[in-house]
This record gives C-alpha cells, structure tokens and sequence, in this order.
C-alpha cells in the first residue's frame, strides 16, 4: 500500500500535506488498532522510518496528517519517498510507502538564457519572432 501527498514549495512550516495537486484536501492516514471498536481514538503511534526531519505525523484519532517541518524547494528535489509504520506498543503495521510530490510556486527571479551573436540573431529575425527567451 502506498500514499500519494502534495505540497507546494512555498508552504511555511507546519503546512498540512493535501491528497491532490490542487491543494485542496488534506491527505488523511487512517491509523486503525484491530483491537478496539473504529469509533475509538486508536492508541497507535504512527512512526516515519525516514525524512522525519522533514515530515511529522499527527499522533491523535483515527484519521492522521503528515505536515511539513522543514521548507522545500522544487527546484532543488521535486519528490520525497519514505515509509512509516504504525505500532501499538507491541505489534507493528506493515510499512507503507508515502510519496510527497512538490508542486511549482513561482518562486525564483527570471535569468536571460545565453544567446551567443546577438547581431546575427537580430539581421537574419523574421517580424514576430523572439529574440531573447526568459527561461
Ligand atoms: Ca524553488
Ligand atoms: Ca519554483
């Protein structure tokens, strides 16, 4: 079993990770202790078993969120993979595999790309067409 998570890299910390690109709904993480009744609080712990400097978990009720403990760049890592486990305090869950996907935000200054002989550029140019593209 595996998630699919969503953040935008212009999130602040303790941003709450959503189940789509658009941001919209959060991702919930059902954390269910077969021992009692599901209408419970469950008394299990979720743990991640990697990017925990990153990611945290809700630790109360059925449904748990995973939020943002630390800034994220797309344009320096675009996904994160981890697993995390669930525990009672004697048994544990099987690992499920989370995936964090970071959504662009227009976050970084336009650079000129480099154009190499401008005067050429500029004789041979048909009307209408770009000369410099901002990349
Ligand atoms: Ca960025
Ligand atoms: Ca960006």
């Amino acid at each position: 079993p595996s998630y699919q998570g969503y953040v935008s890299e212009s999130s602040p910390v303790g941003t709450t990770i959503s189940a789509s690109s658009n941001l919209t709904a959060p991702l919930g993480i059902i954390a269910l202790d077969n021992d009692i009744e599901e209408s419970k609080d469950p008394l299990v712990t979720v743990t991640l078993d990697d990017l925990s400097t990153i990611f945290d978990i809700t630790q109360t009720g059925i449904t748990r969120y995973l939020r943002l403990l630390k800034p994220v760049d797309r344009e320096k890592q675009m996904t994160y993979t981890f697993t995390m486990m669930a525990s009672d305090g004697i048994q544990e869950s099987m690992r499920v595999t989370v995936n964090i996907l970071v959504i662009d935000a227009n976050d970084n200054t336009p650079i000129f790309g480099e154009v190499s002989d401008t005067v050429e550029v500029f004789t041979d140019m048909q009307p209408g067409k770009t000369v410099l593209q901002v990349v």
